[in-house]
């Protein structure tokens, strides 16, 4: 190729990665503030679904209760991912430590949602001992779809591009669902079983909190972030 098409191609690549919305920039934060608080339902919540189990019940069970919306007493929801969408700079998205772990265990996805920065390499266990697959439906990702039976106690996936949700699902074994969340900053969290969230070392800023749950879909709240101050946030969400 002639040198300056080269030189052409290199302009374009380099415009294209500083589009708008898709670099985010590390640096270090001294300053930082958090953001913890948490996620309630509004009104009664449905009774927890009941899944019939009719394969591998010895593994399985008879009954399974549905993860796709668990609220506890209080009425805090699990699961539900709380991220900052529009930040453009703050602490590096570091490799996690310790790699995501993804168990299939009693015939369910643990844990039920999964968050790790994208680039990282998931650790799919099976403690099962039976045959289960792990299928993903993926748009910028490629989707993976893989088998485990009982003699492979480990596979990988590596999940390079930020993108969420990303649905997991066992073809072997229906009710089996899981959603994988890849980020490309690290201002992130998935609520415990009490609805709880805390996102650290925030640069201090105005910022649009955005909340996901597999079932009650996504809404944005707006949050101020002081330096060394802890910004409050209690959100309620509900079936529409
Ligand atoms: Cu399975």
């Amino acid at each position: 190729m002639h040198r300056l098409m080269l030189g052409a191609v290199a302009l374009l690549t380099g415009a294209m990665l500083a589009a708008p919305g898709s670099a985010y920039e590390g640096v270090d934060v001294a300053d930082g503030g958090s953001i913890s608080g948490d996620v309630k339902y509004q009104g009664d919540p449905p009774a927890p679904a009941k899944i019939v189990v009719t394969k591998d019940n010895e593994v399985c069970g008879k009954e399974k209760t549905s993860p796709d919306l668990i609220v506890g007493a209080d009425k805090g929801i699990a699961n539900v991912v709380v991220r900052i969408s529009n930040i453009q700079k703050g602490k590096k998205l570091a490799p996690a430590t310790t790699p995501p772990t993804f168990d299939q265990k009693g015939c369910e996805y643990a844990p039920h949602v999964l968050a790790f920065p994208a680039g990282s390499t998931v650790q799919i266990l099976n403690s099962d001992g039976i045959l289960h697959n792990v299928h993903t439906t993926s748009t910028a990702n490629p989707s993976f779809n893989q088998a485990q039976p009982k003699f492979k106690k480990t596979i990988e996936a590596k999940i390079d591009k930020p993108e969420m949700p990303i649905k997991v699902q066992c073809d072997a074994h229906g009710w089996m669902h899981a959603w994988w969340i890849s980020e490309d900053h690290p201002y992130y969290a998935v609520t415990d079983a009490k609805g709880a969230f805390k996102i650290a070392d925030v640069p201090p800023g105005d910022y649009e909190l955005e909340l996901w749950h597999e079932t009650l879909g996504k809404q944005t709240q707006k949050v101020s972030v002081k330096a060394k101050e802890d910004a409050k946030i209690s959100v309620q969400m509900t079936k529409k």
